[in-house]
């Protein structure tokens, strides 16, 4: 691996469409440790998205690898060079939990929870930020591309062109980019900016994220230009609403295994043959879980639902237990749980379902095939894959879901049911409808957005913003 010094990679860039490696730089590795020496594949939405596309191209992930010790050694895992970045304990407190977590994710989320700034904090963020850069720095060989991902890392791609100027570097935010009423809180909003902007490429899940900010580095980090190319200096930075997706074909394929598919039926079966109203999420309050709740209690207590005829489902995997808002958001949930059980119960007739825990794709698919709605309703997210994973599997095209306005899935699946989650009355009203929908509707909407997920999947999304990358 040539080692690279500030400064000696100063040539000019490499002519657009070169085939250099593809490199990652995100908070995580794709790997979690599997007991002595081992690794196996981690699950989430990031992992989920790129796994295909850096099967099919030469891969290099930089990453951390969930410890606070020494970083292993830099490893190839199922084809893929993994370059592992160290966090000590203090980095995980300030700069993931704290920073990232308690400041930049709540403040980027409509501010559901109120984030908090500490100096201390981000000092860390950018440490850790400059580690990362390094590191990637070290990796890249002249002529790779660069790919920087999510919140964690918005100061890397400034930081690494400083290292190398020669690399193309692209950034994707997979959260929503804020409006300036919330973004404007931010003490260090230039630095964050002008971080970014060190990309060549920066992209979001949406227009409006992406509009938000081309407004922003306009008006916060001294920049010209339009919402779709912001020029700093002598630089030009293409800004790009690129949605993420899923692999349909993974979906649609694990769909019509025969042991997903008996699976489905023996999950059915267990449930009482009621229809099934199914959730899978992320512990985490953006999600909207306690909403879901409410609203399904709510058509418990006004007779509009009964026992006998649904059942919910929540799937949830837990998440960032160590911060305060998540053990109070799972403490409601629980809570929520047991009230409306306690209430609405019978023998053998639970009306909510809670699995606290994570699934294997296999049982996911087959809860995917029972669910007779889904239900994906967080107050505010950046795209949502579970709404695009449901999609992809019902292939005799039955099911309905139900979709918050506020994931941005939304802008893509419009023949879904979109609801306002904190809106009781009309989110309650959509289940129902979802409930009884005549059947040739419910195929005429599954049909269509089917179509959506498949035509633009994650492959097409990975092609165009490497697209955009190569060509900038
Ligand atoms: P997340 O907030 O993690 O991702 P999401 O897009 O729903 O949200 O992805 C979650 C992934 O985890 C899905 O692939 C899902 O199948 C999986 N998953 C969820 N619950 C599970 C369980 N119990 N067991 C196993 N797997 C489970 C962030 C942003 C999103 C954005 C993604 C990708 O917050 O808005 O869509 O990145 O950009």
């Amino acid at each position: 691996m040539p080692k690279a010094k500030p400064g000696d990679h100063a040539a000019p860039s490499p002519p657009a469409r070169s085939r250099g490696r593809l490199i990652v730089v995100a908070n995580r590795l794709p790997v979690n440790r599997a007991g002595a020496g081992d690794w196996s594949r981690s699950p989430g939405g990031l992992v989920s998205a790129l796994e295909p596309i850096l099967a099919r191209r030469r891969g290099v992930w930089v990453g951390w690898d969930g410890g606070t010790g020494r970083a292993p050694r830099p490893f190839v895992h199922q084809n893929l060079s993994i370059h592992p970045v160290a966090l000590s304990a203090r980095d995980v407190e300030q700069f993931y939990n704290g920073m990232s977590n308690r400041s930049l994710w709540p403040l980027y989320h409509d501010a559901i929870r109120t984030p908090e700034f500490h100096r201390r904090w981000w000092e860390t963020y950018q440490d850790t930020n400059q580690r990362f850069a390094r590191a990637a720095a070290r990796v890249a060989r002249r002529g790779d591309l660069v790919w920087v991902h999510d919140y964690h890392l918005q100061l890397v791609p400034r930081m690494l062109r400083e290292l190398r100027p020669d690399l193309r570097i692209g950034f994707f935010l997979h959260i929503p980019f804020p409006p300036e009423e919330l973004f404007a809180w931010l003490p260090w909003r230039t630095a964050v900016l002008k971080g970014l902007l060190g990309a060549d490429v920066v992209a979001f899940q949406t227009q409006s994220s992406a509009q938000n900010f081309s407004r922003m580095a306009r008006r916060y980090a001294g920049a010209e230009g339009t919402d779709a190319r912001v020029e700093t200096g002598p630089r030009a930075v293409r800004v790009r609403a690129l949605p993420i997706s899923i692999d349909f074909q993974e979906f649609d394929t694990l769909a019509a295994d025969p042991k997903v598919v008996r699976a489905a039926k023996e999950i059915r079966q267990r449930l009482g043959g009621r229809r099934v109203l199914l959730s899978v999420d992320r512990l985490d309050y953006t999600k909207g879980i306690e909403h879901r709740l409410y609203m399904f209690e709510d058509l418990l207590d006004r007779g509009l639902i009964g026992v006998d005829d649904a059942v919910m489902v929540q799937i949830a995997v837990p998440s960032r237990e160590v911060v305060p808002d998540y053990t109070q958001t799972r403490t409601q949930v629980e809570h929520s749980v047991g009230r409306i059980n306690g209430a609405h119960a019978e023998p053998g007739r639970v009306a909510v379902h809670y699995f606290r825990r994570s699934l294997s794709r296999q049982d996911l698919a087959a809860y995917y095939l029972v669910a007779d709605v889904m239900l994906v309703t967080p107050l505010r997210d950046g795209m949502n894959l579970v709404a695009k994973e449901y999609v992809a599997t019902r292939r005799d095209l039955s099911g309905a879901l139900v979709l918050s306005e506020f994931a941005g899935a939304a802008r893509e699946l419009r023949r879904a049911l979109l609801v306002n989650p904190r809106d009781v009355d009309g989110f309650g009203a959509a289940v129902r409808q979802a409930l009884s929908l005549p059947s040739e509707d419910a195929r005429q909407r599954m049909a269509i957005l089917r179509m959506n997920v498949r035509r633009h999947d994650v492959h097409d999304w990975a092609r165009a913003f490497l697209e955009e990358l190569e060509g900038s």
